[in-house]
């Protein structure tokens, strides 16, 4: 699976009726019914989180040209990826209308409107929308698509500079949760200069390492500073009476995670969902003969409607094929907890458990403990899936203080750690040679050399294969 990953990547989409790339357009891909679901239960934990502060909104995908021309900088990292809406029927539009990269563009000049005082911010709100990216890089399901079909993005409104960098680390706090509930293990680092949000003063990724080694970006946090502020003419009257521009930042998430989830946990038998996002939390199946096959039946009825009482998802898997064929089928499909029920096991009152993430067979007695053993083999094996996933993390980080390892550490599956002078040069002559993407900056140090200027370090900067 490692040293096939993107080929296993390909066909668990595939196999396990994720998404359907064969739709006639590249970049673009059919979410199946499974997939669905696992997108919609990601998708439910980061609105929960969002909708603490937030409020949810929902602005038109089309955008004017004049707009999306607005503020220079930003256009120009887009120009090359937007998909232009040019006519309507027969009749040429007056205004070329582009299909939203992102969003910056459609809410600033509300935002414009809406703020008028302090007393309105800050403000922050966010919409779960699909983007459209023209990428000219090799796209791949869910990793690099050019319908981004679950963009999650989220922008505020601040009337301070401090307020608008205590916003950047409730984001980053945010995420963590997020990932955290999937059992994503990530980096966090500070892009650098030549690889941040076009427009914004800095921004802040959450990379994961990928089983082959390269790294995806999962999550980026953006502080936009007062640019589009600026170009937008977003203004408010602070308490003093004087006219100012907000500070704003932005942060984004998107079907990558689903990825993210699908590669990190995945192994050669298929999937492994974190119960959290699981479609089915618990497969029930029945194993049948012609004897005692009603009494078996309803019992596994009895079965689910308890621990859905418990609200657990459960299906019961009652396909007329082999026992053997379901196993193998929900082993695929990533099920974080199985139950068997035969006629024998209905004698002695039990149910025989198998988790997903270990293969150890475990008896249940099928009485009111049951929703809580359950829950418990859940929550244990959810914590497994992540423990596992942070222990690759940690063994795929080196550092090293010599640039000609680099190459050979990175090549072996890791991510590489080193000193950097924060010189951007010299960060440029670092890719250059080595044929990796400086990820960011970890941590500001006050010891060690650049790795390659050999000039006093400032920072712990990361290095990596990117997808
Ligand atoms: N407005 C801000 C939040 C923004 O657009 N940021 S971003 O360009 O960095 O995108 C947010 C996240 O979307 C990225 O961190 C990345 O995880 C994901 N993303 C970007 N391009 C993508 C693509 N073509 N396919 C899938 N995900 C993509
Ligand atoms: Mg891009």
């Amino acid at each position: 699976m490692v040293e096939n990953f993107d080929e296993w990547f390909h066909d668990i989409l595939e196999n396990a009726d994720i998404t359907d790339s064969r739709y006639p357009i590249k970049g673009m891909a059919v979410w199946r019914p499974y997939g669905f679901q696992i997108r919609k239960h990601s998708m439910n934990i980061i609105k929960k989180l969002l909708d603490k502060d937030h409020d949810e909104v929902l602005f038109p995908m089309l955008v004017p040209e004049t707009e999306l021309a607005k503020e220079g900088i930003h256009v120009k990292g887009f120009e090359d990826e937007v998909y232009w809406v040019t006519q309507g029927g027969q009749t040429p539009l007056n205004e070329k209308l582009a299909l939203r990269p992102t969003s910056e563009t459609a809410i600033y000049p509300m935002y414009s409107l809406w703020i008028r005082t302090h007393i309105d911010l800050p403000i922050k709100m966010y919409q779960i929308v699909n983007t459209f990216r023209y990428e000219t890089k090799h796209t791949r399901p869910l990793i690099r698509v050019r319908e981004i079909t679950t963009f999650k993005e989220a922008h505020t409104a601040h009337a301070t500079k401090e307020e608008s960098d205590e916003q950047i680390q409730d984001f980053i706090e945010m995420y963590k949760e997020f990932f955290d509930d999937l059992g994503i293990p990530y980096l966090i680092s500070k892009r650098p200069e030549w690889d941040k949000f076009p427009g914004s003063d800095y921004t802040m990724a959450f990379d994961v390492i990928m089983p082959n080694g390269k790294t995806l970006q999962i999550g980026t946090i953006h502080n936009l500073g007062q640019t589009f502020a600026k170009t937008f003419d977003i203004t408010f009257e602070d308490k003093d009476g004087e006219h100012k521009l907000v500070y704003q930042t932005c942060a984004g998430v998107s079907d990558r995670v689903i990825a993210s989830v699908i590669g990190v946990h995945g192994d050669e038998k298929g999937l492994r969902l974190p119960p959290k996002v699981s479609p089915n939390q618990v497969t029930i199946i029945p194993i049948l003969f012609k004897k005692g096959k009603e009494e078996v039946l309803a019992k596994c009825s009895e079965i689910k409607e308890q621990l859905e009482e418990a609200g657990i998802r459960v299906n019961i898997d009652d396909r007329d094929i082999r026992p053997g064929k379901k196993f193998n089928d929900w082993e695929l499909k990533g099920t974080p907890l199985k139950l068997e029920l035969g006629p024998r096991d209905l004698e002695n009152n039990i149910t025989v458990a198998m988790r997903r993430d270990e293969g150890e067979k475990i008896e249940l007695t099928l009485d009111d403990s049951l929703a809580d053993n359950v829950m418990d083999l859940l929550e244990k094996s959810n914590e497994n899936l992540s423990k596992i996933a942070w222990d690759f993390q940690g063994e795929h980080v080196k550092f090293t203080e010599d640039i000609n390892e680099i190459s050979e550490l990175v090549e072996a599956g890791n991510v590489v750690k080193f000193y950097w002078g924060g010189d951007e040069a010299v960060g440029k002559e670092i890719e250059e040679k080595t044929g990796y993407d400086i990820l960011g900056i970890q941590e500001e140090v006050s010891e060690g050399k650049c790795i390659a200027s050999g000039e006093d370090a400032k920072y712990v900067a990361l290095i990596a294969k990117t997808y």
